[in-house]
């Protein structure tokens, strides 16, 4: 059975005290794997290396860090199918999404950091007699902290710019999902990263993360999870005056004008709402659909949802796979009993789907959608990250957008409208870090990424990650006259 190992100072290790967690495929329901269960002691070994490690790091150079950070791109590529087929293993996810998605990403994120670090540059003052000028020097050690709907590609997000901006790394990835971060670690270890810069301590929450999160050296936290977990280690780490950066829950809407582009429509808010299993925090799980166009829109949102293929995610036909956990898939399926409760109509969907073979004992979720939900439903206010939407009509621009914003969220919105003044004016409206208008996660990766309200604090992305990766700090000189 694989084994899954700490990375500490360049090695591969046990946990100090030998604990282990069972790891399990999503598909088969069965475990496949142990993982190192880590604690306070491999914690504390992992700063201890990150903080011997950064003296070095952090003086090589931004060209230096930046040929490395190209170095572990070009080793993933290298070893792309075998990454895709451990992140939908340990995930549930089609193997040809974890290809396309996850994996080309995680280059994608390391090529963009290694190019942003030899772009990066900070200001200077001039007033008579004196010149101010802006040093950004990195924290020491930061913690990153990752989940496991998209593994790789949150944890490199995380993990390139910190290291770009010249800090040591302790990161910990879910512990639901730890195969993709070690091969990362396989690979570093390839290109010959010096031990210490990046360390990964495996374990779960309460255990290993915490212990990260309070670390007293550990300066920056950057954390993607839960909105519970992100106030629980907001509450840890405040006393600590650590920076933080939260992305956190989504509840997003989907807004649907009479005018839109129809079938394009209905394409990308079926995509939106079921992508990854509907376990992306973008995904679109509340749709609001102009009343004119209600009834067809809803059939053709409906039959589209009825043709995406569930099944074994090593299938090239498989458009859904198997959702991440035992806990999770309970989560699911007891949110769309709920929505029953609260008077919702199931239209399509609404149970596990049971196959015969390897899958039999899989977590498989059927796509889901439901309507007739009353405004103030608890369905459209809780996060359920799993192959569910709501659909439902609206009759104006402003009862839309106070619907839209009428949850404690506020990470993305969609909107489909061929009227070009009015996708500005509810665009303005919008409660959320980034409205899409005619599209639906597009990234690029120059462009500030996060929610506001309970969505997280700080942003991720381009010059922002590397702003939150680094201390400003002021040199004013006195300029006498000559
Ligand atoms: O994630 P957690 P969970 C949402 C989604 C999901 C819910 C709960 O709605 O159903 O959160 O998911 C680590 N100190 N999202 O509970 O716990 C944990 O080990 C330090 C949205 O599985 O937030 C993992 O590495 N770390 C989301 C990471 O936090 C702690 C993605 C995320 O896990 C910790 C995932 C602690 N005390 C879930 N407790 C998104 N925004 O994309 C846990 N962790």
């Amino acid at each position: 059975m694989t084994v899954f190992k700490h990375f500490i100072d360049g090695a591969f290790i046990p946990s100090a005290d030998g604990a282990t967690l069972a790891v399990y495929e999503p598909a088969t329901g069965q475990e496949y794997a142990t993982v190192a269960d880590g604690g306070k002691a491999d914690i504390n070994a992992a700063v201890a290396a990150a903080e011997r490690a950064f003296p070095a790091w952090s003086a090589v150079g931004a060209d230096a860090r930046a040929r490395h950070l190209l170095a572990i791109a070009a080793g993933i590529e290298r070893r792309a199918t075998e990454f895709a087929a451990a992140e939908s293993r340990d995930t549930g996810k089609p193997r040809a999404l974890a290809r396309e998605m996850d994996i080309a990403r995680a280059v994608a994120n390391c090529r963009f950091f290694a190019s942003a670090i030899t772009q990066f540059s900070s200001e200077a003052h001039t007033q008579p007699g004196y010149l101010n000028y802006t040093l950004r020097e990195p924290h020491g050690v930061v913690g990153c902290i990752s989940p496991w709907n998209l593994p790789l590609l949150l944890f490199t997000w995380k993990v390139a710019p910190a290291l770009a901006a010249g800090n040591c790394v302790v990161a910990k990835p879910s512990e639901l999902t730890p195969a993709t971060a070690t091969l990362f670690a396989e690979v570093c270890t390839e290109v010959g990263l010096p031990a210490g810069v990046l360390n990964i301590v495996h374990g779960r929450g309460p255990g290993a993360g915490q212990a990260l999160v309070e670390h007293s050296q550990v300066r920056a936290l950057s954390f993607t999870g839960g909105t519970t977990t992100g106030e629980h280690l907001a509450a840890t780490a405040a006393p600590m005056l650590k920076k933080l950066s939260l992305e956190l829950g989504g509840k997003n809407p989907t807004i649907v004008f009479a005018d839109c582009d129809f079938e394009r429509t209905v394409a990308e808010s079926v995509r939106a709402a079921f992508l990854n299993q509907g376990q992306i925090c973008l995904c679109g799980s509340r749709v609001y659909i102009e009343r004119s166009i209600y009834d067809r829109f809803r059939d053709a949102f409906v039959a589209a949802a009825k043709a995406l293929t569930v099944g074994d995610p090593d299938e090239d036909e498989t458009k859904l796979g198997a959702l991440a956990s035992h806990a999770h898939l309970d989560k699911v399926l007891a949110a769309i009993a709920a929505a029953r409760g609260e008077g919702g109509t199931v239209l399509t969907g609404g149970g596990r789907v049971q196959f015969a073979g390897r899958c039999a004992d899989g977590w498989f979720v059927e796509p889901t959608v439901i309507e007739g939900l009353p405004a103030d439903c608890r369905t459209d206010q809780e996060e359920i990250f799993g192959p569910v939407v709501t659909l439902a009509p609206f009759d104006t621009e402003a009862e839309v957008v106070a619907r839209a914003n009428g949850t404690r969220y506020g990470l993305v919105a969609s909107v489909w409208t061929r009227d070009l003044d009015r996708a500005h004016r509810v665009a303005a409206a919008l409660e959320a870090g980034i409205v899409w208008i005619n599209c639906w996660m597009v990234r690029d990766l120059r462009t500030p990424f996060g929610g506001v309200k309970d969505s997280g604090v700080g942003r991720e992305g381009g010059l922002e990650a590397l702003r939150f990766f680094t201390e400003p700090r002021n040199v004013c000189i006195k300029v006498a006259d000559g």
